[in-house]
């Protein structure tokens, strides 16, 4: 891995993804894309480009005028917008996907795209979900998410391209706010515990997901990437997680540092029905055993963290 285009730069994860990856690579080597510009570090930090990823011939004129050698593909739209619009969100999810896949095959790059515990349903096992289940998706959000698990685990078997994923829980940040998930409670209570000093959470009481601090993502996308194509029995879905928490247990360790936070609740019906038809806490074993998966934040750490570093100034 050493010319890399990332798609969706601008996005939750890929704001983050580009300045690690930036810092690891050198800036050069790192072409970050997204439909649309900013003033941000993506943009003026290192090579930027607009890139539609379901126009698949400017995709294929980006890889060739920067001869990269890896694809990070990380523009979708996320599970509550998805709902809001499924034709869409199969078009830009799927079309996105294929194209990059396209590329990845034509111009032999190494692929990265993440899966999501939104792969999973209602008829999943919810405590320690297998590397390896069922996986029957009531969203177009999953529905993407297994169908490109499949996809990429295709490209694989099929074309030998080197394709590579991890099943991404609620990941938490304080770069980038997060825009159209589910999980984005656990990033919103944080910036209203500073700004308001309260939060309503449109995610009821009791409802734990899988989450993971964003600083333990980005490491996870490099080592996956970096790992010994050998010991992986797995390709394009591992699952990864940090902890299985739900609102009450977040704003608890919120009043630790400010013991005036409260939190009450006003559960959004289509968010809380997408959460409740994800697992409560996946096993992550996989990961640990074929590329040395491990989180070094936990609540209590990433909670700390989290407020510490928004007190320097909340992104708008
Ligand atoms: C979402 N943050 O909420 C994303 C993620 C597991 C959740 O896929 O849609």
């Amino acid at each position: 891995m050493k010319r890399i285009l990332v798609t969706g730069a601008l996005g939750q994860i890929g704001s983050e993804l580009i300045t690690k990856l930036r810092k690891e690579y050198g800036a050069d080597n790192v072409i970050a894309t997204d439909i649309r510009t900013a003033d941000s570090e993506v943009v003026h930090g290192g090579p930027f480009e607009i890139l539609d990823v379901t126009d698949a011939a400017q995709m294929n004129e980006l890889v060739s005028k920067y001869k990269v050698d890896t694809m990070m593909h990380m523009a979708a739209l996320l599970s509550a917008r998805a709902e809001e619009n499924p034709q869409l969100a199969w078009h830009l999810n799927m079309g996105g996907l294929v194209n990059g896949l396209e590329a990845a095959r034509e111009h032999h790059l190494q692929f990265f795209t993440p899966s999501s515990i939104g792969a999973f349903g209602p008829d999943t096992p919810k405590h320690g979900t297998p590397q390896d289940t069922i996986q029957r998706p009531t969203t177009m959000y999953g529905v993407n998410k297994v169908s490109g698990e499949l996809l990429c685990d295709y490209y694989f078997t099929r074309f030998g391209v080197d394709t590579r994923g991890v099943r991404f829980p609620g990941l938490i940040s304080y770069v980038t706010p997060p825009g159209g998930g589910t999980t984005d409670y656990a990033v919103e209570i944080y910036y209203e515990a500073l700004k308001t000093g309260k939060y309503t959470s449109y995610i009821d009481k009791g409802t734990y997901m899988d989450m993971m601090y964003m600083p333990d993502a980005l490491q996870a996308i490099v080592d996956l990437m970096e790992a010994d194509p050998a010991k992986l029995k797995h390709r394009n879905a591992f699952n990864v997680t940090a902890m299985s928490i739900e609102p009450e247990m977040v704003a608890a360790e919120i009043k630790k540092h400010i013991p005036s936070f409260e939190i009450s609740y006003q559960p959004d019906p289509v968010r809380q029905a997408i959460a409740d038809s994800w697992p409560d806490a996946i096993d992550a074993s996989a990961s640990k055993a074929e590329w040395g998966f491990k989180a070094e934040y936990d609540l209590a750490t990433m909670t700390a963290d989290m407020l510490q570093k928004l007190k320097t100034g909340i992104p708008q």
